[in-house]
This record gives structure tokens, sequence and C-alpha cells, in this order.
């Protein structure tokens, strides 16, 4: 299951400062020596991943990216001003890649890691600098070094921010179908999905997020029953699970077995996936027969937030959405 985010953006370090060529005017000093002072250091271009973006979408839109120049010095020995570097945050995870060659720069893979690509021009030595005793009074300076462009390709294995998980049949597939433009075979029949598949979801605001339809888990599922570990395994990297219950069933007591079946084995893989944070979804409330088992499971569970939703009518998706926003912590970037 692949699912890469990639864009090609072009950096480019700033210019560094020329030196100056100065000379000392001071009163009934009638040749004062040299005063040019140095060019600032041109800007690096540094990249930094940070744990809060999730997608490289920032970067269809900014493929032009610049630090800095270095300013020029200038008389009475006053070094010009060090060019801004260019900070370019990133999600964990993104491989930086020379475009033209293809090979791989550099993997940052740790929150707060932090790769200066192309450093700044150095600053050119002002005159100053090139005192003698033989030649007291240089008239030359250096120029600032040149920046360098670089065009990076940038990729970016998606990982699952949200799994989506459930007994088969439970309607996992047609959530995530009806929440992002992943579409993955639906049927009314069990194990219809074999592996997971990934669906970027965008927001009306900032990062987009992304969830994971995992095939159906079923009792024993620790012990590798039914499509078993391999998809357990996937989801101990989401950050936050939406358990998904189908409500339509005739036994008005499935729904709450269900839900204990699942978490039972949840547990038994392994007990920091039972810890994860869970926002419980009933679906198929469109179905007659919802109404009264969907009231038995919430007194069943009354300290726990649910939501209901059908899946196939989107009625209740918009606050399962902003719940899962607001679980991931998402913040609003439109203000
Ligand atoms: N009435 C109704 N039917 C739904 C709803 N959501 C899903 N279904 C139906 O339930 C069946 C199973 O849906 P899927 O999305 O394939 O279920 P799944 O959980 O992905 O199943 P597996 O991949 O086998 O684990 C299909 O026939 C869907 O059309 C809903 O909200 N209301
Ligand atoms: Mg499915």
């Amino acid at each position: 299951m692949k699912f890469i985010d990639e864009a090609i953006i072009t950096v480019k370090s700033g210019d560094g400062g020329r030196g100056c060529i100065s000379f000392k005017r001071e009163k009934f000093i009638p040749r004062g020596g040299p005063d040019g002072g140095d060019g600032g250091k041109g800007g690096d271009v540094i990249f930094r991943a940070v744990s809060g973006k999730r997608t490289l979408y920032q970067f269809k839109r900014q493929k032009n990216l610049k630090a800095k120049n270095g300013g020029h010095g200038q008389g009475k020995n006053r070094t010009g001003k060090k060019g801004a570097d260019l900070v370019i945050d990133i999600p964990v995870g993104t491989l930086l890649i020379d475009a033209e060659t293809g090979n791989l720069i550099k993997d940052l893979a740790t929150a707060g890691e932090k790769f200066i690509l192309a450093a700044g021009g150095r600053g050119g030595q002002g005159n100053a600098r090139f005192k003698t005793s033989t030649n007291r009074a240089p008239r030359f300076a250096q120029p600032g070094e040149h920046s360098k462009t670089y065009s990076i390709k940038l990729e970016l294995k998606l990982l699952a921010d949200v799994g989506i998980i459930g007994l088969p049949n439970a309607g996992k597939s047609t959530l995530i179908s009806a929440i992002s433009s992943a579409r993955p075979k639906i049927a009314g029949y069990p194990f219809t999905t074999l592996t997971p598949s990934l669906g970027v979801i965008h927001t009306d605001w900032g990062e987009p997020f992304i969830a994971a339809d995992i095939p159906g888990l079923i009792e024993g599922a620790h012990k590798g029953q039914g499509l078993g570990i391999r998809f357990l395994k996937h989801i101990e990297r989401t950050r936050i699970l939406i358990h998904l219950i189908d409500i339509s069933e005739l036994d008005p007591a499935a729904p709450l077995k269900a839900y204990n079946t699942i978490n039972t084995e949840l547990f038994l893989y392994n007990q920091s996936l039972a810890g994860k944070p869970q926002i419980v979804v009933l679906n198929k409330i469109d179905m007659q027969s919802s109404a009264d088992t969907e009231l038995k499971f919430k007194s069943a569970l009354p300290d726990k937030t649910i939501i209901a939703i059908s899946a196939l009518t989107g009625k209740g998706i918009d606050s399962l959405k902003s719940q899962i926003i607001n679980l991931l912590g998402i913040e609003d970037e439109s203000q």
C-alpha cells in the first residue's frame, strides 16, 4: 500500500554582500587608512521537519523559495547585515531528493530535525582587510559569493493519522469514500477490503489529514484470524481510531458485542493500541431498525462520546469530521 505525496520546488540561498572600498575621512588626518567593511553572509536554505504538517500540499503553490541576500559592507568598518535564512517547514518523514539526479540528499525522519541544504554566499571582504605594510591604501575589495539554486523533489510517504476499524461489513470503505477521494471496493459481504487504502481528507482550513480504511477485523485477529495481524500492525502508527459499528442489524445487542470484540482484539494484540484515542461511530442510521439500537448502545456507554452517521447518505459526517479535527489538534490557518 503505497501512497506518496510529492512536489518539486526551486530553492535559492542568499548572495553574500559585497565588500566595501572606503577610506577614513577625519578632520586633520588627510590620508586615513582603509575602512571598508565586509559584506554580510547570505541566508541559508534550511529544511526543518515539523510534526504539525502532514502533506506537501502547500508546495503545489509555493514553488520558488529564496533566502535573503547579505547586505553590502560599508565605510567605517561596518559589516553588511546577514541575510535572513529561509526555513522551510516540511512534514516529518519527508525525503529531500536532488530533482536532477534523483539522488537522495536527506531523510528528515524526526520532529525538530534541521538540515542546511544550501549555505548562503559568504560576504566579500572590505578593503580594510587588505591593508599590508606595502599596500597601505588598497583600492579593492572582494565581491560577495554568489548563491546557489537547487531543484529539489520532496517526497513523503503518507501515513494515516486516522485508522477506520470495525467488523467486516460495518461500512468502513463506504465511509472513506464519503470523506475522501479514495475509492475502495464496497459490497454487502464481509472481507470486501483486502488491503488498506488511504484517503486524504481536506478541511475548509488548515492541514488536510489522512485516513486509512482497514480490512475488517474479527475475533481472533490478534492470533491471525481473518485478515489478521498485518493490519493491526498498520494501525499502530495512526494517531486516532474511528471505531465503526453497524447498527442496522436486527439483534439490538449486536453492536455492543461488536464493540467489545474489536476492543478485546486491540488489547490482546497490543495494549497501546487499545489506549489510542477512539471515536465511536454508529453507522447506517438511515435504516429503519437503527433508532432503538442506537439508544440502547448509547445508554450502555454513557461516558463515551458517540457519533451516529450514515456513510451512505452523509448524515452526521460533518460532525464526525470536526470531532476528528479536534482530536488531531489541527489548527485553523484561515485567519
Ligand atoms: N444503509 C446503509 N448501508 C450502508 C451504509 N454504509 C455502508 N453500507 C453498506 O454496507 C455494506 C458494506 O459496506 P463496506 O463499506 O463495503 O463495508 P466494510 O466495512 O468496508 O466491509 P469490509 O471491507 O468487508 O470489512 C455495503 O453494502 C454498503 O453499501 C450506511 O450508512 N447505510
Ligand atoms: Mg471495506
